[in-house]
């Protein structure tokens, strides 16, 4: 059985990878759990045993078959010594994706990539990751030709300080007393919507929107797919939703749609107008599939369908789906 390593443990992504490995019983003979120097020495239970969290370094990483780093700047500084130790990295920062010597995986669209990594996997964004999910059973009916995509990202996809803020500013407001604490957002986030996750980049899109253009040209390995996308932080605490428009090549029924949605691997269809049912966050959190409803013709063009997604990005949006890497590399 590997060993196993995780990077970040004590993070929202490395407990939720705890509980992953857990549930869908991957098999592990050690498991070391990495950290800052802030938080080594904590102790972490899982699988009846207690573990100590130890500091991450350079050595960290004898003897371990797979690392799993959550994210953040521990990517870049310590990924290259876990992957000289012997390791295979799987990656959920932003800090390779776009690298060509590097395989950006989701599963359900492009389990093949896993095959010519050389050390180093990455796990896409989290809202790139739900909305290709639900666009691979559309382009296997027909090529997609452009995307448009607004996305509605929860505080949780900020860590565990964006849960933090919207609490104390909910708790603040109930108690009648002036919203002060913002830190993680750049404004109150509480009964508020935020048009900017990450840093502005080229062309006045954010580093978030980029992400979605080019690690989904990536994954279905289509440079000419356009996509165009706007990422909204919204006041919800887990998973995020996106309202997706695309342009096919070929018609496509709403009937051929549902019927394809019904048949996906990591896909639920939730669309039921009549009985008002369509995603929801609270509905697709702490679940790993991706719900998918609203599907409708989009009358100003001849080929384009409207969907709305929701889809938890702590467990398929980063977890999850970096352990079902790992279980295709075993
Ligand atoms: C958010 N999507 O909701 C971001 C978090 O590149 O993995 C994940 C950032 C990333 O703020």
């Amino acid at each position: 059985m590997p060993n196993i390593a995780i990077v970040g443990a004590t993070g929202v992504v490395g407990q939720e990878f705890l509980k992953i490995l857990a549930e869908r019983k991957f098999p592990v003979d050690e498991l070391r759990l990495l950290a800052t120097k802030r938080s080594s020495g904590s102790r972490i239970s899982w699988q009846g045993k207690e573990i100590e969290v130890q500091e991450t370094t350079n050595q960290s990483f004898q003897g371990i078959d797979i690392a799993l780093f959550a994210g953040g700047s521990a990517s870049t500084e310590y990924a290259p010594a876990a992957v000289q130790s012997g390791a295979v990295v799987i990656d959920n920062s932003s800090a390779f994706r776009l690298n060509p010597d590097v395989p950006l995986v989701v599963p359900e669209v492009n389990p093949e990539d896993v095959k010519w990594h050389k050390g180093i996997i990455a796990n896409p964004n989290c809202s790139t990751i739900i909305m290709v999910v639900a666009l691979k059973p559309l382009e296997a009916l027909s090529r997609i030709k452009r995307i448009v995509v607004s996305t509605y990202q929860a505080v949780s996809g900020a860590g565990k300080e964006g849960i933090i803020e919207l609490e104390e500013q909910v708790k603040s407001w109930s108690n009648g007393k002036k919203i002060t604490d913002i830190d993680t957002f750049p404004y109150q986030i509480a009964f508020n919507l935020i048009p900017r996750i990450d840093v502005f980049q080229e062309g006045d899109y954010t580093k978030e929107e980029w992400k979605m253009v080019k690690e989904t040209q990536k994954i279905f390995h289509r440079d000419d797919l356009r996509v165009t996308a706007t990422c909204v932080r919204v006041p919800v605490f887990r998973s995020h939703c996106e309202s997706i428009n695309i342009e096919t090549e070929k018609k496509l029924t709403i009937d051929q749609v549902k019927a394809a949605f019904a048949q996906a691997p990591g896909v639920i269809l939730k669309d039921d107008s009549a009985k008002d049912i369509y995603p929801m966050p609270l509905d697709s959190s702490n679940r790993d599939e991706v719900l998918v409803g609203r599907i409708r013709e989009d009358q100003t063009i001849d080929q384009g369908i409207n969907l709305w997604i929701a889809g938890d990005q702590i467990r398929k949006g980063a977890a999850t789906n970096a352990v079902q890497i790992a279980e295709l590399l075993l």
